[in-house]
């Protein structure tokens, strides 16, 4: 049997796709072939989104819906099955973070970090898989985090958020790998993207953000990796070619996990 990257014929929602990881990840996919339908809270990001998209070749289909809404997340399928088919490929890409030292962060602050970057991957998959089951199967891609594995100071609802999606990951593999649904994560290093942009600001003194520079020491190739390097992993898990692959989280960290950092000279 042919090994096949191909997405031809497939639909994928990809949420919080109007820029950064998740627009890479759809771009990417409608490249291989799928029809790209992503989301957005506010219509003006969706239009950008699409008129971005559009930029590409793209014909996406943008959408207003926060995910952590279930009543809005139900419209959202139905309205794409609708409109475009069933949903082959979902991709649980859309989250945010508060970087807040734990003991200043509100509960209402680190139920809104849970519920955008664990309820709503609850919410969104629920949604799509009755449909994938009757289609024969599907591919749930979940956006994990070195969070999933690593700790660090301020990011408390953030770690737990993707901690927990680790293991949605594996139950929802558990739970429906006997109807040919594979659910996997992808677990980005550090990204060049709005959401880490904060971490990236150059100094007043022109120098660069103490974190950028402790980024580069805990990564081997000593650089920020770009979304588009997290697509050829990502277009691996949405199509046949990992069929045999489920629970996995697959790390483009560019090494980090593995590496105990550059020592200080
Ligand atoms: P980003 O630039 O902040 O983009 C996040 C996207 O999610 C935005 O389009 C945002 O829309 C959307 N979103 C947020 N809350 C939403 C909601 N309730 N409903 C619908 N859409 C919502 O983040 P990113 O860096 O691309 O990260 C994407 C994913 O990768 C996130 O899950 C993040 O945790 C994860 N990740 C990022 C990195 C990194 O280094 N950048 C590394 C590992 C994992 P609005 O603009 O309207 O809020
Ligand atoms: C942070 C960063 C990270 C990245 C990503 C790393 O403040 O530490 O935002 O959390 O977003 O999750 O994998």
């Amino acid at each position: 049997m042919a090994v096949s990257f191909s997405l031809e014929g497939k639909v994928a929602l990809v949420t919080g796709a109007s820029y950064g990881i998740g627009f890479a990840i759809a771009s990417a996919y409608a490249q291989a072939g799928a029809t790209i339908c992503f989301n957005d809270i506010k219509q003006e990001l969706v239009d950008k989104g699409i008129a971005a998209y559009k930029e590409l070749g793209i014909e996406a289909h943008g959408y207003v819906c926060d995910v952590t809404n279930e009543d809005a997340v139900n419209e959202l399928v139905a309205t794409i099955e609708k409109e475009v088919g069933t949903i082959d490929i979902l991709v649980n890409n859309a989250g945010i973070i508060k970087r807040i030292p734990m003991c200043d962060m509100t509960a209402a602050e680190f139920r809104q970090v849970i519920d955008v970057d664990l309820n709503a991957p609850f919410i969104v998959s629920k949604a799509v898989i009755p449909a994938m089951i009757k289609k024969g199967g599907g591919k749930i891609i979940n956006i994990c985090s070195m969070m999933s594995e690593l700790g660090r100071e301020t990011v408390s609802a953030y770690a737990a958020a993707k901690g927990g999606l680790k293991m949605l990951t594996k139950n929802i593999c558990s739970e429906y790998g006997e109807y040919n649904i594979q659910c996997n994560g992808i677990g980005p290093g550090y990204i060049e993207t709005p959401q880490t942009a904060p971490l990236r600001e150059i100094q007043p003194d022109g120098s660069r953000h103490p974190f950028d520079q402790f980024i580069i020491a805990k990564t081997p190739a000593a650089r920020w990796l770009k979304p588009e390097e997290l697509t050829g992993p990502a277009i691996f898990l949405a199509s046949s070619a990992s069929d045999a692959v489920n629970g996995h989280i697959l790390y483009v960290d560019g090494g980090i996990l593995a590496y105990i950092g550059k020592q200080p000279k």
